[in-house]
């Protein structure tokens, strides 16, 4: 085994490295590198999936039945929890936080919370990160759990190999709602609490919802607090999974470059915006003493070529 695989398999190193990416400069990227480079020597891919849905669904209950099921065919599974909001509530990230030592002595788990202060661009960009580290650290599975929020769906949709989309059986009109957003990047939607009355009727409202064909999610219905239909769930997982080819760690870099270019150019936006700058020349450009040309490159870098 190489230096850098062993460096990487002890959980707590796994966690001072999320750490260091969590500040995005010169020591985040290297650390990435390093990870990259020793994925690339063992030629390993892990399986990447993005759990999403409302607050309450079950999202972190069947993450961890999940983990169980895998884990009892003996790979090794890691849970990342992003969480935008849990450094404000604290609830959220103290109860991931609980599930990290339910397993302290078994190295094939590994959970981590990620939460920023920052914007939800940064967020996808440590996301992003810290799954190329933790595949690097040699788990086979790992399960990304965000909360159905808008900017986290489509960070987590480019970031996985699979998204998995969870809905409760209370979901109601909402299951309509979600239609027009978050459903459009799932390859799976579970239908959970299949125990409480209304998940059947969830599911069917949803099977007749989702176009069926070409494209169309799985749909699936399951208990997480019961343990039902969770191994069927795994392997519609791999399933999805295969057919998506090993092009995984490469769509991570990618999401890692495109959340990093989306923070700068936030920051760009802002700092025009707060100078006064950004005003300035709306201004000019509406009284005719400057032209609408050029003002991208003026206000925010970019080269004349892409400022058509
Ligand atoms: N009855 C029932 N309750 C569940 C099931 N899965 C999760 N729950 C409960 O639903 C609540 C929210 O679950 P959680 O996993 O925290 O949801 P998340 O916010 O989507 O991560 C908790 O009280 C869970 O115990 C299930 O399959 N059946
Ligand atoms: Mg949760």
């Amino acid at each position: 085994m190489p230096a850098d695989v062993k460096h990487f398999a002890a959980r707590r190193e796994l966690a001072q490295a999320i750490s260091t990416v969590e500040r995005p400069g010169a020591a985040a990227n290297q650390r990435i590198q390093v990870a990259l480079a020793t994925s690339a020597a063992e030629s390993r891919h892990a399986l990447v999936v993005g759990i999403t849905g409302a607050p309450g669904a079950g999202k972190s209950s069947l993450a961890a039945v999940l983990a169980d099921v895998a884990r009892s065919a003996g790979r090794r599974v890691a849970i990342l929890a992003i969480d935008p909001s849990s450094h404000e509530s604290g609830g959220a990230l103290l109860g991931d936080r609980v599930r990290i030592d339910e397993h302290p002595d078994d190295e094939g788990r590994f959970t981590r919370s990620i939460a920023t202060r920052g914007s939800g661009h940064s967020l996808a960009y440590v996301t992003a990160a810290a799954t190329i580290l933790v595949e690097a650290a040699g788990f086979d599975l790992i399960l990304v759990e965000t909360v159905g929020a808008g900017q986290a769906e489509i960070g987590i949709a480019r970031l996985a190999d699979v998204v998995l989309v969870v809905e409760g059986p209370e979901s109601g009109d909402e299951v309509q709602a979600m239609k027009a957003g978050i459903l459009e990047v799932a390859d799976i939607v579970v239908v959970n609490k299949s125990d409480r009355p209304g998940a059947q009727a969830t599911f069917d409202r949803l099977r007749t919802g989702l176009a069926l064909g070409a494209g169309a999610p799985e749909l699936l219905l399951v208990s997480a607090s019961a343990s039902a239909g969770i191994t069927e769930l795994l392997t519609t997982i791999d399933e999805v999974g295969s057919r998506r080819g090993i092009r995984g760690r490469i769509r991570r870099v990618e999401a890692h470059l495109i959340a990093a270019a989306e923070a700068h150019m936030d920051a760009q936006v802002r700092e025009a915006t707060a100078s006064g700058a950004l005003t300035t020349r709306a201004e000019q450009i509406v009284a005719g003493s400057a032209p609408l040309a050029g003002a991208l490159s003026d206000l925010f870098g970019f080269s004349e070529d892409s400022d058509a």
